[in-house]
């Protein structure tokens, strides 16, 4: 954050709230002591995050499921497009109640289109028929499920891949993926993770990021019977919003902390299994949370 604040270059941005970037930064964390990476130099809810998480592997794509949850960090997107689209205006307590009480309004104007989940659990596929054409296999690919087996049963492979890239739906999602690729690779019993995140929000979207590929990791060492390793953060363009002023100089002047630790409640029959309470953060001790503006 501070070289990004200190050398970034200054930059306008698609939100019009303005940036300063770097370009191509890595971030490695080692896991292998059970710690996990969630900052210290200000409260991270992480259980939104660890909800967000379990949202994706569930497929869904509808903010109901989130909101339901009292998870809000989706609600910005579907709500600016039904203000600018619907003819009707709301604000976000009365569009998040809505969301919960009516489930056709959800389906119309609670869904983000194809992204993560869709693509992570049903990336679509489609199979030749008979007369030459071709037909969507409406469940499509799990790469999940997919990678849970290659990681099992040929842990040395070098295609332990699962993307949210997928170039023919980027038109229909709300945002494209931030963080795109996670790539995993096994030595010495021990599962290590790169992260490709195409862009990043290090003032909010990056305390996420970095917790949830982690948390995903533990999950699937627990039940590919491996150890944690290392995980590579590798970020592309690397962004502090200038409305965020605030919020960067206030982290900067603290000093970190231990990060936690995280243990397993108990082992889920299989990756799509955990739920919340299973989630076990113990040592967290925080600086004080820093509200700050998200860029819509
Ligand atoms: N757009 C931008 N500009 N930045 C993002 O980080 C971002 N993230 C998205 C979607 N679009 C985005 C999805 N993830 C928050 C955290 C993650 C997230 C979206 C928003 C957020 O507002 N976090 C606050 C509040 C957390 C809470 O309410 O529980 C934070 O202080 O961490
Ligand atoms: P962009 O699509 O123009 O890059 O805007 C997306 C913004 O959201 C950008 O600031 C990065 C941020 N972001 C994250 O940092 N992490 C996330 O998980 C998501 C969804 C977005």
């Amino acid at each position: 954050m501070r070289r990004v604040w200190t050398s970034g270059a200054e930059r306008d941005d698609r939100t019009g709230t303005g940036t300063r970037a770097l370009f191509g930064e890595t971030m490695r964390f080692d896991l292998s002591d059970g710690s996990i990476p969630i900052l210290t130099t200000k409260r991270v809810f992480w259980k939104p995050a660890a909800r967000e998480l379990l949202w994706f592997l569930s497929g869904d794509r509808n903010i109901r499921r989130l909101v339901e949850q009292g998870v809000h960090i989706w609600t910005d997107w579907p709500l600016a497009k039904f203000n600018a689209t619907s003819g009707e205006t709301l604000d976000r307590d009365a569009f998040e109640a809505r969301i919960v009480d009516d489930a056709d309004f959800a389906a119309r104007w609670g869904d983000l289109g194809p992204v993560y989940g869709a693509q992570w659990r049903h990336w679509p596929r489609y199979t030749a028929t008979n007369d030459g054409l071709y037909q969507r296999d409406p469940s499509g690919i799990d790469q999940i499920a997919e990678l849970v087996h290659g990681l099992r049963h040929n842990p040395s492979s070098r295609r332990h891949i699962f993307t949210g890239w997928n170039v023919a739906e980027l038109i229909d999602m709300a945002l494209p993926p931030c963080h795109m690729t996670y790539q995993y690779f096994i030595s010495d019993n021990r599962l290590s993770s790169i992260l490709y995140q195409r862009s990043c929000d290090l003032g909010l979207g990056f305390a996420f990021n970095i917790f949830e590929a982690s948390l995903l990791l533990r999950m699937l060492a627990q039940q590919c019977d491996l150890l944690p390793g290392e995980i590579i953060w590798m970020g592309a363009d690397c962004h502090l919003y200038r409305n965020h002023a605030h919020l960067v100089e206030t982290q900067l002047a603290r000093t970190p902390r231990p990060f936690p630790r995280l243990d397993f409640a108990r082992r889920p029959a299989d990756i799509f299994g955990y739920a919340i309470e299973d989630f076990l953060v113990t040592g967290y001790d925080p600086h004080p949370a820093i509200a700050a503006p998200v860029a819509v």
